[in-house]
């Protein structure tokens, strides 16, 4: 098969696979590869230290497979058909991001990619050598998935497809074969700000510019910590991530819905229920989260997302979970149910604070019962 025959064929088994969009993009310099570099030295990467090793591959994909000459950048639609976070408004209840529904996209297209990779090996006339990533390598994926055609990068920092929207999932082979290259398209954000308006953490500092330590999808996943006081009440009721600069893009309104069932939600995780969640042991934990994306943040930080909701929402009939909390084995646990407990109570919660500090020998928490007892 000559290049372009090989080209159409692999794009055409992707697509009998069942992903929605794809694209090649040669191996460049490309400008978003040098301005990674800076993104790190500003800081805006915060406590994500895997994203500051490896960077020298970042920049060039040379140095994570020598003599690469293709990225085959694949993407799939992950949205069912369920209302928006901006227009569920019972904010006693969570909201997970919707990308966390279901099954973990990982697994799913990793095990897609490999076929695949094995044909396009199969195909060839010479011997190829390729690589795979979905979300798991240094490789900016965005990027690649904008040289190669798949969608621009929007304001808002996602990538963005003309007819299906940014409710996708982007994973890549990187290959030693020569294809045929795609181009990319245009921005289309013109003068839009709509996401950057909606933001409740002004994450996106400037257009395509996102400050991750800013950023609800990291402080609620990817920080292993407490997060920053100020931060909180923008947090809201998002447990898991959040849709919010997504939700209010307009190349959302008439989103495509994906056809892959394995990303319908898991029963309970629509409008989780707090209570619910904030009782979880680590075995519940384990057992309902197995396979879906949420088991990253662990139980902490998921019961230590559900303390900052329930604190959020102001409803005094969680306050006897929130006092369960406040025994908790995890010091982020009971330091983030102390919050909650004076977000509803406020002054009147002195006593129980005082109660608490008296018993309490983690460090997080008295810097956290001390602090909040400074300002009643
Ligand atoms: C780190 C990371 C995060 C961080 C940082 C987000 C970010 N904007 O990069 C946090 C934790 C905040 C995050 C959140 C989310 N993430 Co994330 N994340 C990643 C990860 C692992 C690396 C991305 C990265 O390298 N960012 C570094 C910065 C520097 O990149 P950047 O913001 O895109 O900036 C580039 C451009 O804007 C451009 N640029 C900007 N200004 C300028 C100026 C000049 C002059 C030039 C030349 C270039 C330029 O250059 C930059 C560098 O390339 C990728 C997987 C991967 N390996 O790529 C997934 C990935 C980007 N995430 C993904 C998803 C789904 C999400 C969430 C939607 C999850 C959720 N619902 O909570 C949110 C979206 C938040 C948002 N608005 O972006 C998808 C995105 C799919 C899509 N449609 O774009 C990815 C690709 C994972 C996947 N395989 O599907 N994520
Ligand atoms: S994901 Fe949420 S917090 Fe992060 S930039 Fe978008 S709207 Fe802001
Ligand atoms: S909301 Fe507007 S500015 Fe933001 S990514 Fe969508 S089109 Fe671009």
């Amino acid at each position: 098969m000559d290049r372009a025959g090989l080209t159409i064929a692999i794009k055409d088994k992707a697509m009998d696979l069942g992903f929605d969009l794809i694209g090649v993009s040669p191996i460049d310099s490309f400008p978003e590869n040098q301005f990674y570099k800076e993104w790190l030295n500003k800081g805006f990467s915060g406590e994500m230290k895997y994203l500051e090793r490896n960077s020298e591959k970042r920049e060039d994909i040379q140095n994570i497979l020598p003599g690469a000459k293709s990225v085959i950048s694949c993407a799939m639609n992950y949205n069912t058909d369920y209302p928006y976070s901006i227009e569920h408004t019972d904010n006693t209840k969570g909201w997970i991001s919707r990308y966390a529904w279901g099954d973990d996209y990982h697994d799913t297209i990793k095990n897609k990619l490999q076929i695949l990779m094995d044909y396009i090996c199969s195909e060839s006339s010479h011997e190829v050598e390729s690589k795979l990533y979905v979300d798991t390598g240094p490789v900016l994926e965005k990027t690649y998935g904008k040289y190669a055609g798949v969608g621009w990068v929007g304001k808002n920092t996602c990538l963005i497809n003309q007819e299906i929207g940014s409710w996708i999932f982007l994973g890549e082979i990187i290959t030693s074969l020569e294809l045929e290259y795609d181009v990319p398209v245009p921005d289309r954000c013109g003068t839009c700000t709509r996401c950057i308006e909606a933001c409740p953490t002004d994450a996106i500092i400037e257009p395509y510019i996102l400050d991750s330590r800013l950023c609800i999808s990291y402080l609620t996943i990817e920080l292993k910590d407490k997060i920053p006081h100020e931060l909180r009440e923008g947090v809201d009721n998002n447990i898991y991530g959040c849709d919010i600069c997504q939700d209010v893009c307009p190349w959302n309104k008439r989103a495509h819905i994906s056809d892959k069932t394995e990303f319908e939600p898991r029963e309970g995780l629509l409008n989780p229920n707090l209570p619910y969640l904030s009782s979880l042991s680590v075995d519940e934990f384990r057992k309902h989260f197995k396979g879906s994306p949420i088991k990253r943040t662990k139980r902490r930080g998921l019961l230590r997302n559900v303390m900052i909701a329930m604190g959020n929402s102001g409803e005094k009939n969680f306050l006897p979970y929130i006092s369960e909390c406040l025994k908790d084995e995890e010091p982020l646990v009971r330091a983030h149910a102390i919050w909650a407990l004076w977000k509803i109570k406020g002054a009147k919660s002195k006593e129980i604070l005082i109660n608490c500090r008296d018993k309490e020998n983690d460090s997080i928490v008295i810097d956290e019962i001390d602090r909040i007892l400074s300002s009643i």
